[in-house]
C-alpha cells in the first residue's frame, strides 16, 4: 500500500496539469503549447517578446491575483520585477509564502506591494508566480502588467472568487531567536469565503501556536487522503 502511494505521488510530479495565472492574464498559454515548459525559469520558456503577448493594467498600489491550481497542494511564491523585459524578479509579494491546499481557483482580492516600491503610472513590470511541490521542483508562470495610478478596471469583489475546495495558509516568519529550526508559525488563512470580502491577508503574522511541522503533516495527510479518493474513484 505504501509503495503504491509513493508511486502515485511520484507520478503526480510529472503530471501535465500544473497551473495557470488567470488574472492578470498570463504572458501566454504555457499549458497547451508544447514548446513551453512550466519547469523552465523564469517564465515557463515564454519569451518576453512572444507574439500576441498579454499586458494588463494593474493598480500601482497593488491588485488582485487569480490562479487556477491543478495539484492536490502546493507552496506558492509571488515575485515582481520592473521593466519591459524583466530578468530580475527582485521584489517579493509573499514575504511569507503560501501553503495551498486543493485543486481549483484561488483568487486573492488584493496583494500589497513591498514597502518602498511605489511605481509610477505607466511603469511596466512582470509578476512571476512560482509553485513548489513535494519533490522540490518548481513550476513558473509570468504575467506582464502596466502599473496605473488612476482607475483600473477592478478585478476584485464579485469577480474574485475562490473555489470551495481551495484554501491556503501563510507560513509565518520565525520570530523566536532562541530556536534554530522548526518553530515557524502558520497564522493567516484564506478561503473561498474570506477571499470575497476584499480583506488583505498578506504579511500579517499574529503568532499563533500551531507549528510548521503540524502544517506539513496535515498537508501530507491531505495528500494521502486525496490519493485514496483518486484510487477508489
Ligand atoms: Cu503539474
Amino acid at each position: 500500500m505504501l509503495a503504491s502511494l509513493f508511486t502515485l505521488v511520484a507520478a503526480a510530479g510529472v503530471a501535465s496539469a500544473h497551473f495557470q495565472i488567470e488574472y492578470p492574464t498570463w504572458r501566454a498559454d504555457s499549458l497547451t503549447n508544447a514548446s513551453y515548459s512550466q519547469y523552465v525559469f523564469p517564465c515557463a520558456g515564454v519569451p518576453q517578446d512572444v507574439a500576441n503577448a498579454n499586458r494588463t493594467d494593474w493598480p500601482a498600489t497593488g491588485g488582485s491575483l487569480s490562479l487556477d491550481l491543478h495539484h492536490p497542494w502546493t507552496y506558492v511564491f509571488i515575485n515582481i520585477g520592473l521593466g519591459e523585459n524583466v530578468t530580475n524578479f527582485n521584489y517579493s509579494l509573499t514575504p511569507s509564502f503560501w501553503n495551498e491546499t486543493g485543486s481549483g481557483v484561488l483568487c486573492v482580492p488584493h496583494l500589497d506591494l513591498p514597502v518602498g516600491l511605489e511605481p509610477a503610472d505607466g511603469q511596466k513590470a512582470t509578476i512571476q508566480v512560482v509553485t513548489l511541490g513535494e519533490s522540490g521542483s518548481a513550476l513558473y508562470n509570468c504575467a506582464d502588467i502596466t502599473f496605473r495610478t488612476g482607475d483600473v478596471a477592478n478585478f476584485g469583489g464579485a469577480n474574485c472568487t475562490t473555489d470551495a475546495a481551495v484554501s491556503y495558509t501563510i507560513i509565518g516568519e520565525q520570530t523566536n531567536g532562541t530556536s534554530s529550526s522548526g518553530s515557524g508559525t502558520a497564522t493567516t488563512s484564506g478561503s473561498g469565503s474570506s477571499a470575497t470580502t476584499g480583506s488583505t491577508t498578506t504579511g500579517t503574522n499574529a503568532g499563533a501556536a500551531s507549528g510548521v511541522n503540524k502544517t506539513v503533516l496535515m498537508s501530507v495527510v491531505a495528500l494521502a487522503v486525496a490519493f485514496m479518493y483518486g484510487m477508489s474513484a
